[in-house]
């Protein structure tokens, strides 16, 4: 830690390793990533924390699947995780794995004063198991079915460790009072609290049925069960058992989702309570983003990635997207038609053309030279006086937490400096002195009221505000500003412009949305030769072009054999509302029929398409394409360079429905 300077610690969840990260697991670590960006201009030593969990049952089960062991499986997943937050701009200051050996130690440490203090013991664990997936389902009563295979479990009874959590209860309420910002927000504290009056449960933090896990020391047949092992990796990050000489424990907020918040209120601190080790000073509940109101999972196919959003509209977009779309700690709907339209009406119009059209007038009338205001009108004054105070507001709401509101003041700050300039019309001014001098004061109050947006906007927007520094002459990084320091009227004159650049480029509402469905249809379900091939993500639109292709491999005929392809009759097919290249068909497959979309609406009229037969890929994971489901694809040629969909058919004979193509 260096000294005089406040610390910070925070934290996302350790993500599990069975997938990969989504808009959901983006949501909290761009959150963390601005917290720890808005810290830093305050001053603090930060410490940010992500990771990856990888212990348990669904790890054994996916490595046996992929046929490598579990250790070469979570290596290249967490690697997987590691880049991607790389490529994204997100990265932490650590990253832990729970399979990391320091990780293993503090466990083992922490397990070891637990039981030292009294609060562990050996008993008898019964819970439902499934014999056929060797796990145990958790919350499932005798008579349930595995929710997995859909075989019936069985009552099995093992020896386990067990956490006295039922010690903790008063010690967890009295710490809940003396610590009223424990568990924000406000109304996940009340669950919390009430959770807890009703009484606490032992906890098993042990099985003998898993194998892949930390062992307890000296008896290998234990392993830890997921909680005591993967929220200690909090505390492994900054030196585990030896903490105090890192200086950054305890946390100063965990952030999570509410799916995990009991875990972290409850457990955590009991663990640490039990080991009389410091405990954490908050957890920040946020709430989901759902996709068509549901929570997404890829068996649903309503997953959103972050990259191809990256890709298209560059990452500063999806930042503020997520943060000012909605309130934190509250559900929110991912939409792809809202995140376009907040891209072109926020960043386009609002930012991107504020400072596009300030340095337009800088360099015409002031030959790119930030100018000297001599005069001071009323309307300039009020002007200042509103950005002063937006200062302060947006430094109260993040500091709460508040993003959505900080953002709404930066934006109203942006919405007041284009209602400035058009009443004050600078480019209708003429040269006469007194002209001049009105010019001058118009353009160095804009200029420095885009410095002040560019400044408390950079923890949201850190790729785009600094090139608008850059635009503005500035030196360094907006980064560096200390945000206590910052005030209006810091502007030197005199300054030149930098070169203008790019910032925010309107889009096409439907090209944009379809090139990013296309860009996540293809990562969700790669093709067999391109699946090393992603697009590298650009922090600006202009990495948006297409994906780079891998070189073409040869695959065998047991690939080919993979995608099932058969004869299909269209029996509709509609327009749909919103998407200009999209047709809504249902196609007769034989057995079936299914909702296809298909995007051939420029070149073939719906009512011409019923009755045609075509091939269909039918065992393609379903998919949204605008909201609207797709089970299946329409095959077609890509003809010419603008690759217009040519329907492959069977015009020499009269094919049965359903038939195999092979
Ligand atoms: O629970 N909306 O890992 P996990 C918003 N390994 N946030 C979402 C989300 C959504 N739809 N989906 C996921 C685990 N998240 C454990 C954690 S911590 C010691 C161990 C985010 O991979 C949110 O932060 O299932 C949620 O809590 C977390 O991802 C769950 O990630």
């Amino acid at each position: 830690m260096s000294p005089g300077k406040p610390k910070f610690y925070l934290t996302t969840p350790i993500y599990y390793t069975n997938g990969l990260p989504h808009i959901g697991h983006t949501y909290t670590t761009v959150v963390a990533d601005t917290i720890r960006r808005y810290k830093r201009m305050r001053g603090y030593e930060v410490v940010m924390t992500t990771g990856t969990d990888e212990h348990g049952v669904n790890v054994e089960r996916a490595a046996q699947k992929a046929g490598i062991p579990e250790s070469a499986f979570v290596a290249k997943m967490a690697a997987e995780w590691r880049s991607l937050w790389d490529e994204l701009g997100l990265t932490a200051d650590e990253f832990v794995r729970t399979t990391d050996l320091h990780h293993v130690r503090t466990v083992q440490w922490l397990f070891r004063l637990c039981r030292e203090n009294g609060y562990v013991y050996k008993g008898q664990y019964t819970g439902q198991y499934c014999i056929y997936d060797n796990a145990f389902v958790n919350d499932a009563k005798p008579g349930d079915d595995c929710p997995d295979c859909g075989r019936p479990t069985e009552t099995i009874t093992e020896e386990n460790y067990f956490f006295k959590l039922s010690a903790f209860q008063k010690p967890l309420l009295d710490f809940y009072k003396k610590n009223p910002d424990f568990i924000q927000p406000e109304s996940r504290r009340n669950e919390i609290v009430s959770f807890v009056e009703g009484g606490l449960k032992d906890l098993s933090i042990t099985r003998t049925t898993v194998r892949w896990g930390i062992p307890v020391p000296g008896e290998e047949q234990h392993v830890f069960y997921v909680w005591f092992d993967a929220l200690t990796a909090y505390l492994s990050a900054v030196g585990g058992p030896e903490f105090e000489r890192r200086g950054m424990w305890p946390a100063d907020l965990h952030l999570v989702g509410k799916d995990i918040i009991r875990f972290h209120t409850v457990y955590w601190p009991a663990f640490l309570m039990a080991a009389m080790q410091p405990v954490p000073k908050q957890v920040w509940a946020h709430g989901w983003f759902l996709m068509d109101a549901a929570k997404m999972s890829k068996s649903k196919g309503n997953v959103v990635l972050p990259r191809p959003i990256a890709n298209r509209l560059g990452m500063d977009a999806l930042r503020y997207f997520l943060l000012r779309e909605v309130v934190f700690g509250q559900d929110g709907n991912f939409s792809y038609d809202a995140l376009v339209t907040r891209y072109n009406s926020d960043l386009a119009n609002g930012l991107g053309n504020l400072a596009s059209r300030t340095a337009a007038l800088v360099e015409k009338n002031f030959g790119g030279k930030i100018p000297k205001a001599t005069e001071r009108k009323p309307q300039d004054e009020s002007l200042a006086k509103e950005v002063q105070s937006a200062i302060g507001d947006v430094l109260e709401n993040y500091e709460n937490l508040s993003f959505a509101r900080a953002l709404e003041t930066i934006w109203g700050v942006i919405a007041s400096a284009d209602k400035y300039l058009t009443s004050e019309q600078p480019w209708a001014l003429g040269n006469s002195e007194p002209e001049q001098a009105r010019k001058a004061a118009v353009l160095w109050t804009t200029a420095e009221l885009l410095r002040i947006v560019t400044v408390l906007g950079h923890p949201v927007l850190p790729a785009s505000t600094e090139k608008v520094w850059a635009l503005l002459g500035q030196t360094g990084s907006p980064a560096a500003v200390e945000l206590d320091g910052l005030r209006w009227g810091q502007l030197a004159p005199g300054k030149q412009l930098g070169k203008a650049q790019a910032l925010f480029p309107r889009v096409d509402k439907d090209e944009a949305v379809e090139r990013i469905e296309a860009m996540a249809n293809e990562e969700l379900n790669p093709a067999p030769a391109a699946q090393s091939a992603k697009p590298a993500v650009g922090a600006s639109p202009a990495g948006a072009a297409a994906a780079p292709q891998a070189a073409p491999e040869k695959i065998g005929i047991e690939d080919f054999a993979k995608v099932e392809m058969r004869v299909g009759q269209i029996k509709t097919a509609e327009r749909i509302v919103g998407a200009d290249k999209l047709l809504k068909l249902t196609v007769d497959i034989g057995t079936e029929i299914r909702q296809i979309c298909a995007g051939i609406a420029q070149y073939y009229e719906p009512e011409k398409l019923i009755g045609r037969k075509v091939a269909v890929v039918v065992n393609l994971a379903p998919r949204k394409l605008r909201g609207v489901e797709s089970n299946g694809m329409i095959i077609a040629a890509a003809v010419g360079p603008d690759g217009r969909p040519v329907l492959a058919g069977f015009p020499d004979e009269d094919v049965e429905i359903g038939s195999r193509l092979r």
